[in-house]
């Protein structure tokens, strides 16, 4: 099986957010190898539910073959070992990752989608991503750059040095 390029966010705000993120980088990299891109790392207000600190953001990539159940279940290890909490929907978590695309690869099932169905309408995902990925193509066709100036038009989304 030939490699596939992975596209992922990652974000923390509880505790650490940045070593958070960095332990989270280094697992992820232990299984799929180095990451082929890792975007700085962005201060961002939370989505959903506001009532709750706010963010570190990132996005990473990686190619790998590793199959998409295969990297759900990894994630799913590292957010354990990392200390998640499923506390609430969209609340407050030690890290998260959610798996943007993997290659052509489209799945619509009830543990996982992908690509992500909402990934193009948060400027915490597409800031970073533009970063490591500014030609990426949305569904309508606009890049990922011009995605995040749209999403985040005065540049109020910052980046903040790398991990
Ligand atoms: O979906 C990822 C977790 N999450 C985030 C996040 O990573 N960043 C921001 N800014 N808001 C968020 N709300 C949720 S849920």
């Amino acid at each position: 099986m030939p490699s596939r390029r992975i596209y992922l966010s990652l974000g923390s705000n509880i505790g650490d957010r940045e070593s958070n993120l960095r332990k989270a980088v280094r697992s992820l990299e232990e299984r799929l190898g180095k990451a082929s891109g890792l975007s700085s790392l962005y201060e961002t207000e939370p989505w959903g539910y506001k009532n709750q600190p706010s963010f570190l953001n990132m996005c990473a990539c990686f190619d790998s073959n590793i199959e998409p159940e295969d990297l759900l279940d990894l994630i799913s290890s590292i957010e354990s070992a990392l200390g998640r909490q499923r506390t609430f929907r969209w609340g407050p978590r030690t890290v998260d990752i959610d798996i943007l695309m993997m290659g052509d690869v489209s799945i619509d099932g009830e543990a996982l989608t992908i690509p992500h169905p909402r990934m193009w309408e948060r400027a915490f995902v597409v800031v970073p991503l533009a970063e490591i990925a500014p030609n990426l193509k949305a569904p309508d066709g606009m890049s990922a750059a011009l995605k995040a100036v749209t999403l985040d038009p005065d540049g109020k989304i910052k980046p903040m040095g790398g991990i």
